[in-house]
């Protein structure tokens, strides 16, 4: 079913695994953009910028911690997973978009997060770090010992990404020979100009998704469906093939 792909992969050795929150729906964590999207029920411009946030930190703060709950309530699922066997296999770099922390908590070695971590925060003053620190019970953001508002660790609307990852993802995506883009609709930049750069320098580029996106008719190869369910199957496919 995927000749064409299993014959790329057999050829291969470095993989780049670009996701976005489609690979996470399968676990009950909702997309942000769609019908079911996040975006339908809460604006972005109210919640998703450090000025929201200033204006209205406990509403802001609130909305992280439900969020908070939803992602520690969620488990790794069969997308999640197959990346990790994958590891097994090729030299494997996950570049993600997602903030659920899924990926490391699958057991995935390589990751790069390009807009944060849900799991961490940091005071929007001294910048002092509160990383895998759970304030359970605060309605509103904790104060840190300078007296500012500690704020989570997620890259809203207008702040830069942090540099050390977007390189390190620029490197991969530069040296990698299969590059599969999962579950993202690739319309938030910088962070989807990783997939140019991965084109322009001749890797093989698969698309997963449930439905076609605006990069759907530039890739190598387009799959339709969800990624808990194709990635699992080009593993065995591949494994019953070649390994
Ligand atoms: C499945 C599936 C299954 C579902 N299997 N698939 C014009 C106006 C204003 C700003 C801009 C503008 N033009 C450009 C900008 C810049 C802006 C931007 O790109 N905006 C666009 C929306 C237009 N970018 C920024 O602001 C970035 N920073 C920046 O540019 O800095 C430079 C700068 C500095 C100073 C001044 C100006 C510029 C930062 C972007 C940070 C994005 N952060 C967010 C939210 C964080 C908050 C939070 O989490 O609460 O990150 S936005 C949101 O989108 C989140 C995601 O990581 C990101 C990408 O979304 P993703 O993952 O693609 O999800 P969806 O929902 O869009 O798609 C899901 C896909 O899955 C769909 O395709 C489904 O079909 C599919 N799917 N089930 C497979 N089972
Ligand atoms: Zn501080």
């Amino acid at each position: 079913m995927y000749e064409e792909l299993l014959t790329q992969l057999s050829i291969s050795k470095r993989i780049v695994f670009f996701t976005g929150a489609g690979i996470s729906a399968e676990s009950g964590i909702p997309t942000f953009r769609g019908e079911e999207g996040i975006w339908q029920k809460f604006r972005p411009e109210e919640l998703a910028n450090f000025s929201a946030f200033m204006r209205n930190p406990k509403l802001v703060w609130e909305w992280y911690q439900y969020r908070r709950k939803i992602v520690r309530d969620s488990l790794p699922n069969p997308g999640h997973t197959a990346i990790v066997d994958f590891e097994k296999y090729f030299d494997v770099t996950i570049i993600t978009q997602n903030v659920d922390n899924l990926h490391n908590r699958a057991g995935s070695k390589k990751v790069y997060e390009l807009h944060g971590n849900i799991e961490r925060n940091y005071c929007v003053r001294c910048k002092r770090r509160f990383d895998y620190i759970e304030f359970p019970d605060a309605e509103s953001p904790p104060l840190c010992d300078c007296g500012s508002n500690i704020r989570p660790d997620i890259v809203w609307f207008g702040e830069y990404l942090p540099q050390d990852q977007f390189a390190a993802s620029e490197k991969a995506a530069e040296q990698s020979d299969i590059f599969f883009v999962v579950g993202t609709s690739s319309i938030v930049y910088p962070a989807a100009s990783i997939t140019s750069i991965a084109k322009s320098a001749g890797s093989f580029v698969v698309e997963i998704n449930i439905a076609e996106t605006e990069i759907s008719n530039r890739v190598n190869l387009f799959l339709k469906g969800k990624s808990g369910e194709i990635l699992p199957e080009i593993l065995n496919q591949l494994k019953v093939k070649f390994l």
